[in-house]
């Protein structure tokens, strides 16, 4: 008895000796709500509202509530497209600058109960949020602070009111994932320029949606890109400095871009533009909906370049999805299928000479098991570091794609992609940051080897890597 009891105490040491502890939080790291966002990657933006119909991108606030008259609504339509595109929620414009609300606010005279649609009786955000429970879709809102038709614009009493209308749309249609602000700040009717209580919207949000990202060009969860095209830049930390950045900030585009390498704050970005030129419906641009060859960018350069992509689709003036958007989006759909459906790595062999207490729970195959919860990891100190990956056949490959375990902070500084092309490694890409995900194209190659080299702020932690032969786009 007694010496089992010493066997125990001993394996007991044993195994604390050989399995370290995992690796500490590295600076900044997401919180609960971040870190379920950085789960997503795709989803839908939807412009809609009198702009639909009188044909303009900014409402004055003054047009007749009459002019929202969709014939067609149809939000299962809207769902249905959004879903077979692969996306995973959708963010409406529950209230753009021109004030008017989609849903019949109390605390306003400029909404859907005093349009002539259904006879006032209709509510677009209960038909959205009811058609994404039935389609497993995630339900987010965009509420602009400016407001050109609201009488108190201008005065500290309008912030209570968009306080109460924020409570009416957190409160009413469910759960909601992502709540929007758009930063633009301009006159209201009377001319005036309000103050925002962005402190005081943000607990209202997290009063009545705890699990709900905020939105906003700067913050509190999710930052803006720091441009409308649809492109993350090439080095995109996840961090920024404290109080550097705040919702309505202007004129730091560049560093919201690229974040900063040095940040204390988790801030990350998600990659907002539009399908078409415009934001909102126009006829005139049912020929300019963007080509697959510019979407596959997009693609390549926010989930692809540690951002989420959120895409627009303006809802056309009959409430519909229009054809030929929702065309392109099955092209999209496709491309990527047909590009990211099969991780090579599968029954590949991931070694590296550089694990963490050479223990098991570190080890390199970590980054391709498939498992988002285990990872690759070297000792405290080791900041240059590489993995190989041994397909055990020639294999024809043009796309690597590399998630950090985030969860402890961003460590990745760059990278090199090399594969072994006669007997010899040869580079193929190189990069700088990862962070939640990073997908770098190639020339398509043969190759039974690959080895990643990292460069890192801190001992690397890797918990994916995946290997593709992607589709070319015309
Ligand atoms: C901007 C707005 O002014 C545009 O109309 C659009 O909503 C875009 C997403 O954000 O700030």
């Amino acid at each position: 008895m007694k010496n089992r009891a010493l066997l125990l105490l001993l394996s007991g040491l044993l195994a604390s000796c050989t399995t370290p502890p995992p690796p500490a939080p590295f600076g900044a790291v997401p919180s609960a709500r971040q870190l379920g966002w950085h789960k997503l990657k795709y989803y839908a933006f939807l412009h809609f509202g009198p702009n639909t119909f009188t044909d303009i991108e900014w409402g004055h606030g003054d047009e007749s509530p009459d002019e929202f008259f969709p014939t067609e609504l149809d939000c299962r339509q809207w769902a249905r497209v959004i879903k077979d595109a692969g996306m995973e929620g959708v963010i409406i414009t529950a209230k753009h600058h021109d004030g008017f609300c989609l849903w019949p606010s109390k605390y306003s005279t400029h909404t859907v109960r005093e349009s002539r649609w259904r006879e006032g009786k209709g509510d677009v955000l209960k038909d959205l949020s009811e058609a994404c429970r039935e389609y497993g879709l995630k339900f987010g809102v965009y509420l602009s602070p400016w407001d050109r038709n609201h009488p108190t614009y201008g005065t500290s009493e309008y912030n209570d009111v968009f306080k109460s209308m924020l409570k009416e749309v957190l409160t009413q249609y469910g759960e909601v994932f992502e709540v929007w602000f758009d930063g633009a700040n301009g006159e209201g009717p009377n001319g005036k320029k309000q103050v925002y209580d962005f402190p005081g919207f943000a607990e209202v949000v997290r009063q009545y949606q705890p699990g709900a990202v905020i939105f906003s060009d700067g913050g509190p969860d999710i930052r803006w890109v720091g441009n409308e095209q649809g492109y993350a830049a090439e080095t995109n930390w996840c961090t920024v400095k404290d109080g550097v950045f705040y919702p309505g900030i202007g004129g730091v585009n560049d560093q919201l871009q690229h974040g900063h390498e040095d940040g204390n704050k988790w801030l990350p970005t998600e990659v907002n533009t539009s399908i078409r030129p415009g934001w909102f419906y126009h006829a005139a641009e049912d020929s300019l909906v963007k080509s697959l060859h510019q979407l596959a960018g997009n693609w390549y350069h926010s989930v692809g370049m540690n951002g989420n992509f959120l895409l627009n689709i303006p809802v056309d003036n009959r409430g519909l999805i229009h054809e030929n958007d929702a065309a392109r989006l099955m092209e999209l759909k496709a491309w990527g299928d047909a590009s990211f459906r099969v991780d090579l790595t599968k029954g590949a062999t991931a070694t590296s000479v550089q694990v963490r207490g050479h223990s098991k729970k570190y080890c390199a195959q970590n980054a391709i098991d498939g498992n988002p919860e285990t990872y690759w990891a070297t000792d405290e100190g080791t900041n240059t570091a590489s993995i190989e990956i041994a397909f055990g056949k020639e294999t024809e490959m043009n796309a690597v794609l590399m998630q950090e375990y985030i969860a402890l902070g961003q460590r990745v500084k760059s990278f090199t992609i090399e594969a072994l092309l006669e007997n010899e490694y040869r580079p193929v890409a190189t990069g700088t940051t990862v962070g939640n995900r990073r997908i770098v194209p190639f020339e398509t190659l043969k190759t039974d080897k690959l080895r990643i080299i990292f460069n890192t702020k801190a001992c690397p932690a890797v918990h994916t890597i995946e290997v593709y032969k992607t589709v070319d786009v015309e």
